[in-house]
């Protein structure tokens, strides 16, 4: 599977019915059933994470160009991958309108409308949609998309910088619990200079490796300082009388997560989903034979409700085809507890329990304490599957002192760790040299000397291959 990770990748998509990219327009997929699934609970969480404190709304899908075209910097970012309408039925539209790439220029406006004084701050919404970028870049099913279709960004505008700087770091603790809850580990850094956001102060990033050792964006958490506020003047009347511009930040997520998901989690048998995610977090199998056949079955139906009525979500796969087949698809689609009963079981009233992410199969009591001893095994599953792949990022994140090792290193599959003086003509020269991209910093230090200067190291810094 690492050996040749994308094609791995590519397979499992289409044999766990996750998406199907057939068709015909590149960059953009359908998602079929099992995807779908685990798309909904995993947008589930972070709904449920971000409705704490931020409204969700929903804007339109079309931006007129005058709008999308106001701020420069943000425009400049975006101008090679807006797709445009520009007819409606025969007649040429007087104005072009651009599907949303991403909301900024679609909700700002508005804002201007609504904000008037102090009162209306902060402003905190949100809304899940899909949104459209002509990727030039090699698409990948999920990835690297042209259609975003589960986009979730939210967008806040504050009194103060300082306001907006403490939800930058609200935003960092939402997205930290809703990877935890999906078993991600990750990295956090400050994106250098020339890869932030278009019209932003600065960018806050995660990143996952995946099992190739490329890293994937997954998250990213932007300061938008007064950029878009000057463009769309959006301002307030303060308590002091006078006129303010606002300060904002925008957060975003995309389809990659389920993508890292997938590959962070999977292994050569197929998926391994973590159960705040998987669609069944039990599969019942029956073993059945002529004998007793009637009455397997219906204990299988009763333990299905008996852990339904404790919430979980059970799938009970009584197809008329050989266990040995059904092992083998739920295996590929990574239910996480599958629970088999034959006759015999049956007799000794227990059933055997496999977890995915263990080989070890473990006799349960079918008794009350049921549905108690599953919950324990899901937890169980779910943090084991966590803590693999949190050990497996610690293991491939090397520091170097020597510019000259990194691409030993980087194509070992690891991240490195490398000091940074931070000044601009620097990175952009390890970049060139070595070939990869400074992913951002990681933190301030005071010590030591930048890995390609004389320059004291102001910041460790990462470097990978990244998609
Ligand atoms: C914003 N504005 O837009 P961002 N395919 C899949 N995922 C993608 C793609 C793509 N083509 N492009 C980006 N992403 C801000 C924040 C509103 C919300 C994912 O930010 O351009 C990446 O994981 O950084 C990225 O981190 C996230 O969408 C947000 O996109």
């Amino acid at each position: 599977m690492v050996e040749n990770f994308d094609e791995w990748f590519h397979d499992i998509l289409e044999n766990a019915n996750i998406t199907d990219s057939r068709y015909p327009i590149k960059g953009m997929a359908v998602w079929m059933p099992y995807g779908f699934q685990i798309r909904k609970h995993s947008m589930n969480i972070i709904k449920k994470l971000l409705d704490k404190d931020h409204e969700e709304v929903l804007f339109p899908m079309l931006v007129p160009e005058t709008e999308l075209a106001k701020e420069g910097i943000h425009v400049k970012g975006f101008e090679d991958e807006v797709y445009w309408v520009t007819k409606g039925g025969q007649t040429d539209l007087n104005e072009h309108l651009a599907l949303r790439p991403t909301s900024e220029t679609a909700i700002y406006p508005m804002y201007s409308l609504w904000i008037r004084t102090h009162i209306d701050l902060p402003i905190k919404m949100y809304q899940i949609v899909n949104t459209f970028r002509y990727e030039t870049k090699h698409t990948r099913p999920l990835i690297r998309v042209r259609e975003i279709t589960t986009f979730k960004e939210a967008h806040t505008a504050h009194a103060t910088k300082d306001e907006s700087d403490e939800q930058i770091q609200d935003f960092i603790e939402i997205y930290k619990e809703f990877f935890d809850d999906l078993g991600l580990p990750y990295l956090i850094s400050k994106r250098p200079e020339w890869d932030k956001f278009p019209g932003a102060d600065y960018t806050m990033a995660f990143d996952v490796i995946m099992p190739n050792g490329k890293t994937l964006q997954i998250g990213t958490i932007h300061n938008l300082g007064q950029t878009f506020a000057k463009t769309f003047d959006i301002t307030f009347e303060d308590k002091d009388g006078q006129h303010k511009l606002v300060y904002q930040t925008c957060a975003g997520l995309s389809d990659r997560v389920i993508a890292s998901v997938i590959g962070i989690h999977g292994d050569d048998k197929g998926l391994r989903l973590p159960p705040k995610v998987s669609p069944n977090q039990v599969t019942i199998i029956p073993i059945l034979f002529k004998k007793g056949k009637e009455e397997v079955l219906a204990k299988c139906a009763e333990i299905k409700e008996q852990l339904e009525a404790e919430g979980i979500r059970v799938n009970l796969d009584d197809r008329d085809i050989r266990p040995g087949k059904k092992f083998n698809d739920w295996e590929l689609k990574g239910t996480p507890i599958k629970l088999e009963l034959g006759p015999r079981d049956l007799e000794n009233n227990i059933t055997i329990a496999m977890r995915r992410d263990e080989e070890e199969k473990i006799e349960i009591p079918l008794d009350d304490a049921l549905a108690d001893n599953v919950i324990e095994l899901l937890n169980k599953s779910q943090g084991n599957l966590s803590e693999i792949a949190w050990d497996f990022q610690a293991e491939h994140v090397k520091f170097t002192e020597n510019i000259d090792e990194i691409s030993e290193l980087v194509e070992a599959g690891n991240v490195v760790k490398f000091y940074w003086c931070g000044d601009e003509a620097i990175g952009k020269e390890i970049e060139e040299k070595t070939g990869y991209d400074i992913l951002g910093i990681q933190e301030e230090i005071s010590e030591g000397k930048c890995i390609a200067s004389d320059n004291d190291a102001k910041y460790i810094a990462l470097i990978a291959k990244t998609y």
